[in-house]
């Protein structure tokens, strides 16, 4: 348990049998375990073998067991989100090549079993210590874990990260003050640090940046791809009809340039109510998705599904991806999907990270209500030239370097923790505009906000350097501070470090808000961290 695990370069696919959702999952580590293998090494070299621990890790995936209604799993082959099951056979398999030692669970029969909790006793306090260094969870997780472990689960919560795809923002997090100010939902109040939720897309730097992985090709497919493009050709993103609906006035317009293609699901008795010049090939298996992405030139979204990783797959496959912009925004305070999800973030468009990570030439946002605009973006596709492309982090030595460093410098189970990762010669303190977060007013310098920094501008130095001059100091619990108002210039600190927030804005304050640089294609990562 102490020595350090080599890296694996031979990826297992030992995800248990029977359900389709673990199919897909074990035919995706299996497909890609060559990429695994190769970025491991990779990554082995470049830390020049470096000493790290072996550690104990049980991955329990809440939203596969019977017990939270499995809603997933039958519907893998019906065009349902798969999106969520590329992310945790991706977790699994970096796990797995990083060398840990791995118990994976998809019932609350082998939680009980893993954590040692006698079968039909549960809400039973674990006596003895915590088997497991490192527990992978999500929110149904979660649950279950608190109806296993009883109270015991608040002393072992430092140990648990939870993969939760759109993310929790510190005010949600915090179960007295999401009750108090209105920010209780369904899934939030665990208070835990957020840096322990882990989500599928950079959202708010509050949380950790998990992520998932696409295929790279090769010099020699890049060149076939290349040559085999057609200029002509455009792919929908949607297996759903649903995500087609209404949507018969773009697709016309699309039509007058383009031949289109989809991959909706149907029954055989009954095709799918998509227009007849569409080529439906039916729901594909993700191999053959790949090699219809590798052909068009357009991959094109209608607005649903919101933030999933076909857009990344495309683009690494030489599309071009077309999305809607959203004016205004969709939030948890205006759109359904949303409702009740943890975070008050403003989704600008289908896919904020393609729009504001990688953009053109590979990504065109526009407002589809504007025909004009749309079928200018529609010319720009047909005549623009564009490689494949996939940022560092969606590659699987991105996810590896990322998931490594994580594992070894985030500790949540000392009161004092060891050394501040990122490393504080990274830090950058600013004074963010009244009405402006600190996501924001990093973002506009072309940094990130860091929460771990929190603790270390929380004082009335940190007004002082900025020249900042307080009429009066105080502390409070409020996840906008520590923060100054605009008038009369009152400086506040922060009582309450699980309320330490990037996210967090309102109108009439400025805040104090810590930010640091980070590696192009890497934004978890500041220059100083590897
Ligand atoms: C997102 O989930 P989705 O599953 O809807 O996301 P997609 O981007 O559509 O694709 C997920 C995977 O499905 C694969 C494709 C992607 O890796 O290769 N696939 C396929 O195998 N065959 C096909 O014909 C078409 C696609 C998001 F990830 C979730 O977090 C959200 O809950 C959901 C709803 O917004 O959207």
């Amino acid at each position: 348990h102490s020595s350090t695990p080599s890296v694996r370069t031979t990826p297992s696919s030992q995800v248990g049998t029977g359900k389709e959702s673990l199919s897909f999952m074990r035919r995706r580590i299996r497909r890609l375990a060559v990429q695994w293998s190769a970025a491991a090494r990779r990554l082995d070299n470049r830390l020049c073998s470096r000493w790290r621990e072996q550690k104990r890790i049980l991955v329990h995936v809440g939203f596969l067991t019977e017990e939270s209604g499995d809603v997933f799993s039958p519907k893998v082959l019906k065009g349902g989100p798969l999106g969520e099951m590329v992310q945790w056979s991706d977790i699994l398999a970096a796990l797995y090549v990083l060398g840990h030692d791995l118990k994976i669970s998809v019932s609350v029969k082998e939680l009980q079993r893993f954590l040692g909790v006698p079968p039909g006793r549960g809400n039973c306090p674990l006596t003895g210590r915590l088997p497991f260094d490192l527990i992978y969870t999500d929110y149904h997780g979660l649950q279950q874990m608190k109806q296993q472990m009883g109270i015991s689960l608040k002393k072992h919560k430092c140990h648990i990260r939870v993969i939760d795809s759109f993310g929790t923002e510190p005010a949600y997090n915090h179960e007295e003050y999401a009750t108090q100010h209105n920010y209780r939902t369904n899934w939030g109040y665990w208070n835990l640090n957020c840096r322990q939720f882990m989500t599928m897309f950079p959202h708010t730097p509050d949380n950790s940046f998990m992520g998932f992985v696409a295929e790279v090709m090769n010099e020699t497919d890049k060149r076939i791809t290349r040559l085999n493009k057609v200029d002509s050709m455009a792919v929908v993103y949607g297996k759903e009809p649903s995500m087609w609906k209404g949507k018969e006035k773009f697709l016309a317009i699309l039509h007058r340039y383009m031949e289109i293609h989809g991959t909706v699901y149907y029954e055989a008795q009954r095709p799918p109510e998509v227009p007849a010049f569409v080529k439906n090939h039916g729901l594909l298996p993700q191999q053959e998705l790949q090699q219809l992405l590798r052909k068009a030139k357009l991959f094109i979204g209608f607005g649903f599904p919101y933030e999933g990783p076909a857009p990344l797959e495309a683009i690494a496959n030489g599309c071009i991806f077309l999305q809607p912009k959203f004016q205004p925004s969709h939030s948890s305070l205006n759109h359904e999907f949303f409702r009740g999800k943890p975070t008050s973030r403003q989704v600008s468009s289908q896919h904020p990270y393609a729009q504001q990570y990688i953009g053109r030439p590979h990504v065109l946002t526009v407002d589809f209500n504007d025909s004009r605009q749309f079928e200018d973006a529609v010319h720009e596709v047909m005549r623009t030239q564009v490689d494949p492309f996939l940022p560092y982090e969606y590659t699987c030595e991105g996810m590896l370097e990322r998931l490594n460093a994580y594992i070894e410098f985030f500790i949540f189970c000392h009161k004092q923790p060891p050394a501040c990762w990122p490393p504080l010669s990274a830090m950058q303190l600013l004074l963010a505009q009244e009405g402006v977060s600190c996501v924001g007013s990093c973002q506009v310098e072309g940094l990130i906000c860091e929460p771990a920094f929190f603790p270390f501008i929380n004082n009335p130095e940190a007004f002082t350097g900025l020249r900042v001059h307080c009429e009066a100091l105080e502390a409070e619990v409020n996840h906008i501070f520590p923060a100054v108002s605009v008038e009369p210039g009152e400086c506040f600190l922060q009582k309450e470090p699980l309320l330490y927030s990037c996210a967090g804005v309102q109108a009439k304050h400025r805040r104090l808000c810590p930010c640091r640089d980070f590696l192009r294609g890497q934004v978890a990562m500041c220059k100083d961290c590897v």
